[in-house]
């Protein structure tokens, strides 16, 4: 057997580790990939602001173009084809389908996702549609600070679902509003790139009350599909016990996890301790009326799911896993690595076993409040490095980093939500891989290659990678 007979073997025999009717799919957000920012009636989102500030992405870089997806729709839904996922998970593109964010839908926007909603289900794709993954309009001004940003989310909620109602299976209302607060707001790495640290807390209530509101707009619109969220969960980990790391570790996984799942879940905020209270006045003192928009019966649960933290008191380095952020060295806690764990090319640790751990914790925290579960993504930034293929003499994109990446991810989690298993009780339905294709990686510009496929950002060719290869024969050989 020469080496690519070994790894075809490799995937056929860790295909049969999935369950029959596990989805498994490929997934990208608007901004990433389509590029196009002037074509087909769309204008400015807050994202095409701040990537045009100097100093604010790595290398100069914007997505004016990105992966150019909206030009090579074809050709991408072909590749999704080829690769055999079951689901492809997008955004649809606010300023694309509303420009200005609010007013009647585009009709040259609707076109375009019309005909990739077409395009999947004419080629057995099962269609995910994230309706907010964080290019709000320039023109909400106070965007996510303001309230009334809630509302609009919610009647453009109600005219995509009115428009595409029939044929997405499954909707995603806001994708990580806890990155959104986190990056966005506090500590001013992402769009629009305020540092207002705790006075960041508002754009996090204001994007689950616009969450509360498109579940009910997509339901009073009669949408076909399930209805869900996508919140990122990192567990968290105290450096060490003594009680001020425990009790900023405690801080961090409220304002990064349980903010956002118990407000979905349980229709309230964690009880926040005595200390952080002034900190986090808008959480201790929200009205029980947001707290019931909130709260929407959902048909599943989003987990995005990277890696682990683990926190420490006192001040830190100026990095957050995102990169550069000066803010952070204004808090009174920091972010500690973990030595222990391989790095992936973005730095953060590769740590498969705690994709079990967030698992475990949504199934302790949440019980029967807790939906079935859609790991809506998972995935690693590597480097590429092209090889020349000794039998064929094609040069290919090897990334067995990714394969190990994605099967020991993959392995985690069913085997955490197993019979027996740290999270049995949570009815894991499946897996995207964050991302069909390389694209743009917000403030770390193109640096990071997340993708199944290779695309050269010069000439926009694609290129599947070797893990693209090992996904297909996965995909075929399941039972
Ligand atoms: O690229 C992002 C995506 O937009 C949201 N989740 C994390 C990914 C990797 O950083």
């Amino acid at each position: 057997m020469n080496a690519r007979d070994d790894a075809m073997a490799e995937a056929e025999a860790f295909a049969t580790i999935i369950p029959p009717g596990f989805v498994i799919g490929a997934a990208t957000a608007a901004f990433q990939v389509e590029g196009g920012v002037h074509d087909g009636g769309r204008e400015l989102s807050v994202w095409d602001e701040f990537t045009h500030q100097s100093g604010r992405i790595l290398g100069g870089a914007n997505a004016d173009v990105a992966a150019d997806h909206f030009h090579r729709v074809g050709e991408d839904v072909a590749l999704m084809a080829d690769l055999g996922i079951d689901s492809y998970r997008f955004s649809f593109g606010w300023p694309r389908l509303q420009p200005g964010g609010s007013g009647s839908l585009n009709r040259e926007g609707i076109a375009f996702y019309d005909r990739l909603l077409d395009e999947l289900l004419a080629a057995g794709i099962s269609p995910m549609a994230t309706l907010f993954h964080w290019d709000t309009p320039v023109e909400l001004r106070g965007s996510w600070l303001n309230r009334d940003t809630a509302g609009r989310f919610g009647d453009y909620a109600y005219q995509v679902g009115e428009v595409f109602g029939d044929r997405v299976d499954r909707w995603v209302t806001i994708n990580e509003p806890a990155t959104v607060m986190l990056n966005g707001y506090a500590l001013g790495i992402h769009a629009p790139g305020t540092t207002l640290l705790f006075d960041a807390v508002p754009a996090g209530h204001h994007q689950l009350l616009g969450h509360g509101l498109a579940v009910q707009a997509l339901r009073a619109a009669s949408v076909r599909g399930e209805i869900g969220v996508t919140n990122v969960h990192s567990p968290v980990s105290a450096a060490t016990s003594t009680d001020e790391d425990e009790a900023y570790a405690a801080l961090f996984d409220i304002v990064h996890n349980r903010m956002f799942g118990d407000a979905t879940l349980l229709g309230r905020y964690p009880t926040i301790p005595e200390e952080f209270a002034v900190a986090l006045r808008p959480l201790v003192e929200v009205s029980p009326e947001d707290l019931a928009i909130i709260h929407q019966p959902l048909d599943f649960y989003g987990l995005n799911y990277y890696f682990p933290t683990r926190i420490a008191a006192g001040t830190g380095s100026s990095s957050s896993p995102d990169g550069e952020a000066p803010a952070l060295s204004a808090l009174p806690f920091h972010l500690e690595p973990w030595p222990e764990f391989a790095r992936t090319g973005f730095g953060w640790p590769n740590a498969p076993e705690f994709l079990g751990v967030a698992l475990a914790e949504l199934a302790s925290r949440y019980g029967e409040a807790l939906p079935p579960v859609y790991i809506t993504e998972g995935g690693v930034s590597l480097p590429d490095t092209v090889l020349l293929d000794a039998d064929t003499g094609v040069a290919r994109i090897a990334d067995s980093a990714r394969i190990d990446y994605l099967s020991a991810h993959l392995e985690s989690a069913l085997s955490a939500t197993a019979p027996g298993g740290a999270a049995s009780a949570v009815d894991l339905r499946g897996y995207y891989v964050w991302s069909l294709l390389d694209n743009f990686e917000w403030a770390a510009g193109y640096s990071q290659r997340f993708g199944l496929v290779h695309v050269n950002f010069t000439t926009l060719d694609r290129t599947p990678k070797q893990s693209f290869g090992w996904l297909r024969r996965v995909l075929e050989a399941r039972s």
